[in-house]
């Protein structure tokens, strides 16, 4: 009895486990809170990922025990996590179930200009009913995540997020768990999502934020950890407005990448790290505790202007229950990344005020003034490096996003910081500046502010990228 027992309780725990892609060294269920969907793969060639994906109405118990109307990617909050490894191509059969216009933005990911999903730039929007054929290739390592570039603001709101994970070959075998950080605005009395212009102007101005913070679409889920076994976290933050600050008491994060997948600079500690609006943080914590002490992940108040931290409590995000007597397990290896600093030599320089005024009663947010509606395109060409510096005389800070490309920033004495980004932070009376080199995709770009109801407001600009060639002939 007892030699057949063994093999037939590993063989349950390969068939409960297995499916979902634990780790069977990880606690039973230990994700089952904060899953996230993976969309089925139509192409059995392992180096192509092809999935359909619909955005539509869904109704979710998100908060509380009633349904709440959603948009979604596939039925759920967030989106699926399609799982690639550079180099991989992925085929998205996209198709708008919804009752408005929309489009993807694979934010981070360098696409072909036609795929990056900015409205009319080339393709307008998708209409409702109609269907729409990503495809492209995924040539860099990290966290990506896709999003609306159609009225972002409302539909990302609405719960429209996913996220798509890229391998290197050499990423340390270790537990590790994606994280989608966002918020929702709910009117607790009917358990339905707020207008997304619920507040007027100085909402807009603000940036609104959500009732209720979420990770991986639920309020403070628990997940179940090692006690003592490093923990990577893969987090994003897809909230249109609020930035993360979060802190585990007693505990360090030891970062080890961003945006563009594991960082240059190697493992650094921080006792609290900041994810702006479209960022992505990845770092290990290592739980440590009683056994079956719960730790709390806290969404602690970050200053980012006016408002941002006056007579705010601190939110739990996420329960780590810890499973077992403490162990003594060191970070692993983390593998080495170079990255050279951009030369600044010769670059094309622009310098943006980003700004606010009312135009008849309209509050009109830009680039020097001008919202990206009335907005001139900046030329570039391929091959062309560009030093972009944003100045804010505004009482809130502005994460700047670039489409389609990384870039490095410029530390406050000029010189080129040798990482690759797509996110930086343009603080409250001061100033960012980045360094970009464009390789050969032209086509119309976009930068804008990342706290998307700036964005809709006119917070934006294009870069009208062209390869020499005249098209014209
Ligand atoms: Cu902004």
């Amino acid at each position: 009895m007892r030699r057949i027992a063994v093999p037939m309780g590993l063989a349950l725990l390969a068939l409960s486990c297995a499916p979902q892609g634990d780790d069977l060294a990880q606690p039973m269920g230990w994700d089952e809170e904060v899953r996230l969907e993976t969309p089925t793969d139509l192409e059995p060639d392992p180096r192509v990922i092809e999935i359909e994906l619909v955005a539509r109405e869904t109704e979710l118990a998100l908060v509380g025990a009633g349904a709440t109307r959603m948009w979604s990617y596939g039925g759920t909050v967030p989106g699926p996590r399609i799982d690639a490894r550079v180099g991989d191509r992925l085929i998205v059969h996209f198709r708008n179930e919804l009752p408005e216009p929309t489009t993807i933005h694979w934010h981070g990911v360098r696409v072909p200009n036609e795929m990056d999903g900015a409205p009319d730039h080339p393709s307008p929007p998708i209409a409702p009913g109609e269907t729409f054929d990503y495809d492209f290739e995924l040539p860099d390592e990290g966290l990506f995540w896709f999003h609306p570039h159609h009225r972002s603001a409302a539909q990302v709101a609405a719960g429209l997020y996913g996220t798509i994970v890229v391998r290197a070959d050499d990423e340390p075998e270790m537990d590790e768990l994606v994280l989608v950080l966002s918020d929702v605005a709910i009117d607790d009395d009917d358990g339905q999502l707020l207008e997304p212009d619920v507040g007027g102007t100085l909402a807009t101005l603000f940036g609104r934020e959500g009732n209720h913070v979420l990770a991986n679409g639920r309020e403070r889920p628990t997940i179940r950890a090692r006690n003592g076994v490093p923990l990577r976290l893969r987090m994003v933050n897809a909230a249109i407005s609020r930035y993360f600050q979060l802190a585990i008491e007693g505990h360090r994060f030891t970062v080890i990448g961003g945006d563009a997948g594991l960082s240059p600079r190697g493992p650094h500690e921080v006792a609290r790290p900041v994810i702006m609006p479209g960022q992505r943080v990845d770092a290990i914590v290592v739980p440590r505790g009683r056994d079956g002490e719960t730790l709390t992940m806290r969404w602690v108040p970050y200053d980012r202007g006016y408002g941002s931290t006056e007579f705010r409590d601190e939110v739990d995000v996420l329960a780590i229950e810890l499973v077992g007597a403490p162990e003594n397990v060191a970070i692993p290896e983390i593998p080495a990344r170079q990255v050279e600093a951009l030369s600044t030599a010769g670059a094309t320089r622009f310098d943006v005020d980003l700004t606010q005024r009312t135009v008849d009663g309209q509050l009109v947010m830009g680039f020097d003034g001008v919202p990206h509606w009335e907005a001139t395109p900046v030329a570039a060409h391929v091959g062309e490096t560009q030093v972009w510096t944003f100045r804010n005389t505004m009482d809130w800070s502005h994460p700047i996003h670039l489409h389609g490309f990384f870039f490095q920033a410029l530390d406050a004495h000029g010189n080129v910081v040798p990482e690759w980004i797509d996110t930086i932070d343009v603080p409250v009376d001061g100033e960012a500046s980045f360094v970009v080199r464009y390789d050969d995709r032209p086509g119309m770009w976009m930068v804008h502010c990342h706290i998307l109801d700036h964005a809709d407001a006119g917070m934006m600009g294009m870069i009208d990228l062209s390869d020499g060639h005249d098209h014209e002939h």
